[in-house]
């Protein structure tokens, strides 16, 4: 079983990924620079559907307006060429000393005024190459010191920030949603905005709210320790999942942003089964991009780059077979009618019944025997079997 990517599955990736060379705190780059243009040939002939960038990763920091338009140009030239699309855009607001106390939340006035600068340049970019997700990840808004920063100001600057591009967004008409990406830490101790949960609800609070939604990365909500197709599940029930970064992680550690699959591989099982079946009914939860955001890791030469892009989109299918499998197999539905999952999506009251009626019903409470309840055996044993067999292509 050989599953081949196509352009109908939605795959990309960012620039930064198959073009980070490798440089991390205690080591020198391994591989060298990778030029856009040919990234963007390379990922088009593995099967890939998108590619995703920060403008620095186009358009190297501080680089004058015409070398600017020349890049770009360049760029555009190969998108034409192979039909790659850019589905999302991104600001760097992390690696120039500048942003070192953060863009839209330092404690310095004149940074945070440049770092709305450099977003308003880049949202112009984004609509004009067609984009309809702009992404938010604040990797340097954060602290590392409690007394360092006001958080409650803080997000008061982040929220007056995207408050404002949503404004300039809606002003100029462009057809572009925002995707706020969490994380608990790293590169600052702590970052603001932690996990999905922390990002609904500060998206609950901004002025144009219907137009921000996150982009949750994998390995960043496992870095807190938390589950990220719940995570997901709850972004999805709340409307927000905007977007997605797929990656792999192994536990609670530094962020590894290994190949899809290659950390929790069965919850990214699970993760793409509610994907492609978590809408109810069964259908598709989540139809736009499937976006990695990895490394390649430093031990892999330029072959290893391309090696472990197309590893990302094998995963993604070899774990969307499985799950189709999985969901096709009757004694899953078998295990999934004893274990009750179907039955929680019944409302725990009837249709027009009231409070009082409930009170009223003697076998929701006096007859009822909680004894007998409790006896009852779920089987999410054998049903979590049935889906490691499945997984395992052991079935
Ligand atoms: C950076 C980070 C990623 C974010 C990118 C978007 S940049 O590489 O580690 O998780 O998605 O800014
Ligand atoms: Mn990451
Ligand atoms: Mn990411």
């Amino acid at each position: 079983m050989t599953p081949t990517p196509t352009r109908d599955d939605h795959f990309s990736f960012g620039l930064w990924t198959v073009g980070w060379r490798a440089n991390d705190p205690f080591g020198d780059p391994t591989r060298p620079a990778l030029d856009p243009v040919e990234a963007v040939h390379r990922l088009t002939e593995l099967g890939a559907w998108g590619v995703t960038f920060h403008d620095d990763d186009l358009i190297p920091f501080g680089s004058s307006a015409a070398e600017r338009d020349r890049l770009v140009a360049r760029f555009r030239q190969a998108l034409g060429d192979t039909g790659l699309t850019v589905p999302m855009m991104t600001t760097n607001l992390f690696t120039h000393p500048v942003f070192k106390d953060g863009g839209f939340t330092s404690n310095d006035r004149s940074v945070r005024r440049y770092a709305v600068r450099k977003v308003l340049r880049n949202l112009d970019l984004a609509a004009e190459l067609g984009a309809q997700t702009y992404v938010f990840w604040g990797g340097r808004e954060g602290s590392e010191y409690d007394g360092a920063k006001d958080v409650q100001a803080a997000l008061d600057r982040y929220r007056e920030a995207i408050d404002l591009f949503a404004g300039y967004v809606v002003e100029r008409g462009y057809d572009l949603r925002f995707a706020l990406e969490p994380k608990p830490n790293e590169p600052r101790g702590d970052i603001l905005l932690p996990t999905v949960g922390h990002a609904l609800a500060f998206i609950a609070g901004l002025e144009h709210a219907d137009m921000v939604g996150v982009n949750p990365e994998v390995g960043h909500e496992q870095m807190a320790g938390l589950n990220f197709a719940a995570g997901i599940a709850q972004a999805l029930w709340a409307g927000k999942l905007f977007h997605i970064d797929l990656n792999g992680q192994r536990g609670i550690k530094f962020d590894q942003d290994l190949v899809f699959g290659h950390g929790d591989l069965l919850n990214a099982f699970h993760l793409v089964d509610l994907l492609e079946h978590g809408a109810p009914g069964g259908g598709p939860a989540y139809t736009g991009p499937r976006h990695f955001d990895y490394k390649p890791s430093r031990t892999e030469d330029i072959a290893g780059v391309w090696e472990s892009a197309a590893a990302c989109m094998r995963m993604y299918l070899v774990l969307r077979e499985r799950a189709q499998a999985y969901r096709a197999d009757p004694q899953v539905q078998e295990a999934l009618e004893r274990a009750g999952v179907p039955s929680l999506r019944e409302p725990t009251l009837a249709a027009g019944e009231t409070t009082r009626d409930l009170l009223a019903d003697a076998s929701a409470y006096e007859d009822f025997d909680p004894q007998a309840a409790g006896e009852r055996g779920y089987g999410f044993v054998r049903l979590n079997q049935l889906a490691v067999d499945h997984l395992l292509a052991a079935r």
